[in-house]
């Protein structure tokens, strides 16, 4: 893995991946290739955007000629792809885009990997793509795929298409599913920035049915290093879950904000639920654990008042966002639904 392509690295989990490789191997090529759509952001790469070994294109990864010029350009031999449109809810307004980046975006870079032979091609997946749990048991990686949202079978179906490209072409493909992740740069239409930011602007803290709703946390740095273990050493071919075994209630998390930002519980408001609102995520990250020795590092408390310090001091990177278009999709969903 020298000189790599990342998909989406201009969004939340991309941009703090960007950093983490920087830091960790000086000596790689990093070059990023993102759409900048509403959710990409060049001062999400601030950091990294002088340095010599750091290159940014914008573009769309449906573009096959583009993604061509740029692995022959920058002599790219590994891509991790993490570009993709990431909302449920968008999603269920409207499913197009997600197909045409999730699916046909993911097939473009598939085709790129098989023709010009790249040593390798990292998906980065969901939980999601396994449907939802009743009150026992955890996603494994052999759990049938049983995806709920147009998001989550737009993902699905660009990994079946990256297990097809392995089996049928020999593509040299890994694949990681995470749960949620939290932290620094997350678009605020997410449950933990949206909360924090409504809060903070003492606007209602929408939740969605009841707030019993169970997802599992894990903070973006630890996934992130969960990508890098299984791009450096994971076996091709192979699935790896990522989790921190931290299963909470939407209304846990929400209640802990409040009270973290000395806010009070009466800006809660129970609103229309998500159609579809898949009811509890588990992930079982033990492979990922036994075979690549990786570790979640943060524990939930400290890490979510890291995220809440973050957002607290850096002001002006969520209110540019919240000023803009993010207006009319929350009003769109919010307000009109
Ligand atoms: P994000 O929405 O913050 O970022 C997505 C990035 O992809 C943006 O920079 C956007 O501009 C870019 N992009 C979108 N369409 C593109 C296209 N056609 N061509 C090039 N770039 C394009 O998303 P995120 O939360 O950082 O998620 C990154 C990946 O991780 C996604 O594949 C998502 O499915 C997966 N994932 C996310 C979570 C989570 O909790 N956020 C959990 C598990 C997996
Ligand atoms: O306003 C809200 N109110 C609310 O109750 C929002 C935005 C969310 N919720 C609930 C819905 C979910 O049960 O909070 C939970 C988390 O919602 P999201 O932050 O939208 O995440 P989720 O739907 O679980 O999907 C996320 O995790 C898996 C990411 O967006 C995906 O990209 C990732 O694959």
């Amino acid at each position: 893995m020298k000189n790599i392509l990342v998909t989406g690295g201009a969004g939340f989990i991309g941009s703090n991946f960007v950093k983490l490789l920087i830091n960790k191997d000086p000596g790689c090529h990093i070059v990023v290739l993102d759409k900048l759509t509403y959710a990409g952001n060049l001062k999400n790469l601030e950091d990294v955007h002088q340095k010599s070994n750091f290159k940014f294109y914008k573009g769309n990864i449906c573009n096959s000629e583009f993604v061509h010029y740029i692995i022959n350009k920058e002599k790219i031999d590994t891509i991790i792809n993490f570009a993709a449109e990431s909302h449920v809810d968008r999603s269920i307004l409207s499913s197009h885009e997600f197909i045409n980046t999730n699916v046909v975006g993911t097939n473009v870079l598939l085709e790129a990997a098989r023709n010009f032979q790249l040593s390798k091609f990292v998906q980065i997946s969901t939980d999601e793509v396994y449907g939802s749990l009743g009150k026992e048991g955890q996603f494994s990686e052999s759990t049938p795929l049983s995806p709920n949202s147009p998001y989550s079978s737009s993902k699905a179906s660009a990994d079946l298409l990256v297990r097809a490209y392995n089996h049928t072409y020999e593509v040299p493909t890994l694949i990681t599913r995470c749960s949620n992740n939290y932290g620094p740069y997350q678009f605020p239409e997410k449950l933990i920035p949206l909360m924090i930011i409504n809060a903070l602007n003492n606007k209602s803290l929408p939740i969605y049915g009841d707030g019993m709703n169970i997802r599992d946390w894990i903070f973006v740095e630890d996934h992130c290093e969960a990508i890098l273990e299984v791009a450096t050493r994971g076996k091709i071919g192979e699935v790896y879950n990522i989790g921190a075994n931290t299963e909470k209630p939407n209304i846990e998390i929400v209640k802990l904000i409040l009270k973290e930002l000395g806010k009070d519980e009466s800006l809660i408001s129970y609103v229309k639920d998500r159609p579809g609102h898949d009811r509890r995520y588990a992930i079982d990250s033990s492979k990922i654990e036994k075979e690549l020795g990786w570790k979640p590092k943060h524990n939930f408390e400290n890490a979510i008042q890291k995220t809440i310090e973050w957002y607290l001091s850096n002001k002006k990177w969520w209110e540019e966002i919240i000023s803009g278009d993010y207006q009319s999709y929350y009003k769109q969903w919010y307000i009109e639904r």
